[in-house]
Parts: C-alpha cells; structure tokens; sequence
C-alpha cells in the first residue's frame, strides 16, 4: 500500500526491547516471530526492519527505511540527514570523558596533548574544538573501557549510564558530552500519504507517553 511506512528497528540490542513495546503500546499488532529480517503489522500500515543500530541513520537517509529509531548518539555521530521526529524517553545514557580515578583531574584541558579512545570519534572531535582542546583520538569499536588499563589511551569516551563500567576499570566520569535517548527519526522526503501515516503513528505515541506521565 502506498501509504504503508518501513521501520527500522534494532536487531537485538539494547534499543529493542522498549521499541517493540512501545509499538505494542501503541496498539500495533507485529506478525512475524523473533529472529526474523523482516516483519508486518496486522493491524496497522507499518512494516518492521530489523537492523544494527549503526546502520539504521543511513538507511533512513537512504529511503531503505522511512523510519528508524535509534539513540542519539549514534544519530549525531553518522551525521546523516534526517528528521528527528520524537523523543522516545527509552535507553537514556551519557557520552562521557572517562579517565583514571586517581587522576587529580580539574577539566577537559587536562587532556591536551593526551590520547582519547573512543567508539564517537566525530561527537568527541568536535568538544575538543569547541574547548580548545588538542588530543589524539583513537577511534576503537567496543571494550572501551579497557583502553587506559592495556596502555592504549590515557582516557575514554563512551556511553556511561550506571557508571559500573567505568568503575570496575578503575575509571571516573569527568565531563558529560551529550545526554542520550531513543529517539524516532524519518526520512526528509515522505509522500503525502506516509506523512499521513507518520501523524498516526505519532498521535498513538503521543497518547502512550500522555498516560505515562
Ligand atoms: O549490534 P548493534 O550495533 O545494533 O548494537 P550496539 O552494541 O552498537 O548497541 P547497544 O545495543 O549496546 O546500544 C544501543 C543504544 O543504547 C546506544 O547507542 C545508546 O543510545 C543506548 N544505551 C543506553 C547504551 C547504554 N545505555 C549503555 N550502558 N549503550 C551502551 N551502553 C554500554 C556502554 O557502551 C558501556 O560499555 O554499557 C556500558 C556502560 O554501562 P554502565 O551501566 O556500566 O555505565
Ligand atoms: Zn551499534
């Protein structure tokens, strides 16, 4: 149907499971079981994708998908044009500086001239500028949290929530980045008949988060 809206939604991680229930929430009825690529609504003109989280800003961009939802961070750190439509008050995290918590450290300057091990190189590049601060940057895709211990960095910056993480690597949080949540993203150029749909979708979620409060 032309009207019908393409999802992409977390494969399995830790976005999934509040984003299928905030579509159940919304009287959205899912077909296909669990482990599947693909799925359908019975009840609603929406179908699933399921993707890893990183890729699911391009794919939006791209018109593979006319919706996604995904956390901020990863939404800043693609640069990917699309329209943030909603905030979705899930998976709310930190991108934070962490370093050794022996370090008498007084602010990010500190980290001049220092190396920086992070999975957000573009997010963090651009709070070093913005504080005039010079520092390597080493760009790693996961086990961040270990960099300073195995010599590799003299600091982190990673999603923290809790903060066990960087604790049981002898790290503390020092600066805050940017705070994070799920969020509803679309496609730039929907159809008339999609933007109709989109509106639907958002009247429901809006009436989910109203009987929340
Ligand atoms: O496989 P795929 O690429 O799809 O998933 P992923 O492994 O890249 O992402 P995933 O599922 O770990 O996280 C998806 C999104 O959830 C992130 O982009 C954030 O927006 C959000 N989120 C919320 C988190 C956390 N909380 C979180 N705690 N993402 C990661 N973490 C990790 C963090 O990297 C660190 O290793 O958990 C650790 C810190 O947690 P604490 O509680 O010890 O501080
Ligand atoms: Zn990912």
């Amino acid at each position: 149907m032309i009207n019908t809206l393409k999802i992409a939604i977390q494969k399995s991680g830790r976005l999934s499971e509040d984003s299928l229930k905030l579509i159940k929430e919304c009287g959205i009825k899912l077909n296909n079981g669990k482990g599947k690529l693909k799925a359908t609504a019975d009840n609603f003109p929406l179908e699933f994708l399921f993707l890893r989280d990183d890729d699911i800003p391009g794919y939006v961009e791209d018109g593979v998908a006319d919706l996604g939802i995904v956390g901020e961070n990863v939404l800043l750190e693609k640069e990917n044009r699309v329209d943030l439509v909603k905030k979705l008050g899930f998976s709310k995290c930190r991108l934070s500086i962490g370093v050794d918590r022996n370090w008498d450290y007084k602010g990010i300057h500190e980290l001049e001239g220092k190396s920086i091990a992070t999975s957000y190189p573009k997010i963090l590049a651009k709070y070093l500028e913005e504080n005039n601060v010079n520092a390597e940057i080493h760009e790693i895709s996961g086990s961040v949290e270990i960099a300073p211990s195995i010599g590799l960095a003299e600091a982190v910056c990673d999603i923290v929530s809790s903060g066990s993480t960087l604790l049981s690597n002898g790290l503390k949080e020092t600066d805050v980045i940017m705070r994070s949540e799920a969020v509803l993203i679309a496609a730039k150029s929907l159809s008339e008949e999609k933007k109709q749909t989109l509106n639907n979708l958002i009247f429901r979620i809006n009436a989910v988060q109203e009987g929340k409060k």
